[in-house]
């Protein structure tokens, strides 16, 4: 299928649902999840992104999302981010579902935004359960902690635990009543997410999906458009 066809359905579609993934903060230098850009002293995200690796070594972890904060904190949202917003703006109903963490949907002007995976510019503490934003790039002191003296821990969704309360009832009720559902810049292999694709599938949704290579799903979309998202997003939208 083609870009044209891709943009009829989405032109004429009234409510959109879009999932997004790391690659579409690649153009704005966000190194992405799996892949060359994604390692850390040798380390792999799943080894890290976990409670079991964060009981058994916070300052290791901490030093990681310090380091990821601090390649994450000059990035600008990129085309494929504004282009979005531009979607927000005209579809009369339109839910932004992203795994990424690095808020630069939100710096770009998006309204209504579904973080399935949480934000890395938050801290919980693992104590008192308190969360607050903290963008201190480095952070002074690892690992941080809250101002009742419990441990701070990244206010993101890791490995083995659950997505926030309520968050894919909505990304599910957002991805069934969508007519199209654009996925941009996953893998998808991580779950719950990845299963909104076949799921829109199911609900006999349009589903268009950007990405510069093939994925677990590219046989069953509608269309697969191969390319970088800042590119490909401002012609479809
Ligand atoms: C849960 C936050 C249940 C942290 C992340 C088997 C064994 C063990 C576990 C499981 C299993 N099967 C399923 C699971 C569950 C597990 C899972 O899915 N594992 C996978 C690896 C198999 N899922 C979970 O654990 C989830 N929780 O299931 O809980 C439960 C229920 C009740 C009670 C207890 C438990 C939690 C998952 C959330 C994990 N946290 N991140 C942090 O970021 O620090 S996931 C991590 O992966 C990131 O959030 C990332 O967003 C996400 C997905 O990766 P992508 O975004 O797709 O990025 P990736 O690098 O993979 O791909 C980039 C893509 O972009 C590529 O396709 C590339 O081609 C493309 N690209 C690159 N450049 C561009 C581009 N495209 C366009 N333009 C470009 N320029
Ligand atoms: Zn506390």
């Amino acid at each position: 299928m083609s870009l044209e066809q891709a943009r009829e359905w989405l032109g004429s579609a009234t409510a959109v649902a879009v999932l997004t993934g790391a690659g579409i903060s690649a153009e704005s230098g966000v190194p992405v999840f799996r892949g060359a850009g994604g390692l850390w002293k040798d380390y792999r995200p799943e080894d890290l992104a976990t409670p079991e690796a964060f009981a058994r070594d916070p300052r290791l972890v901490w030093e990681w999302y310090n380091w990821r904060r601090e390649a994450i904190r000059q990035a600008k949202p990129n085309a494929g981010h504004a282009a979005l917003v531009r979607l927000e703006i005209q579809k009369p109903r339109f839910t932004l579902i992203t795994q990424n963490v690095d808020g630069l949907h939100d710096m770009a002007g998006s309204g209504r935004i579904l973080k399935l995976h949480g934000d890395i510019w938050r801290m919980r503490c693992t104590s008192c359960g308190s969360n607050w934003p903290d963008r201190r790039v480095p952070l002074p002191k690892l690992p941080p902690h809250c101002g009742c003296g419990g441990l701070a821990r990244p206010g993101v969704v890791w490995f083995g635990e659950p997505l926030p309360e309520g968050m894919m009832r909505e990304a599910e009720h957002a991805t069934l009543e969508a007519q199209v559902l654009l996925v941009v810049g996953t893998s998808a292999q991580v779950y719950p997410a990845a299963g909104l694709i076949p799921l829109a599938k199911q609900a006999g949704a349009r589903v268009i999906q950007v990405n510069l290579e093939p994925t677990p799903y590219s046989g069953i979309v509608d269309c697969a458009l191969e390319g970088p998202a800042g590119e490909i997003l401002p012609r479809l939208i």
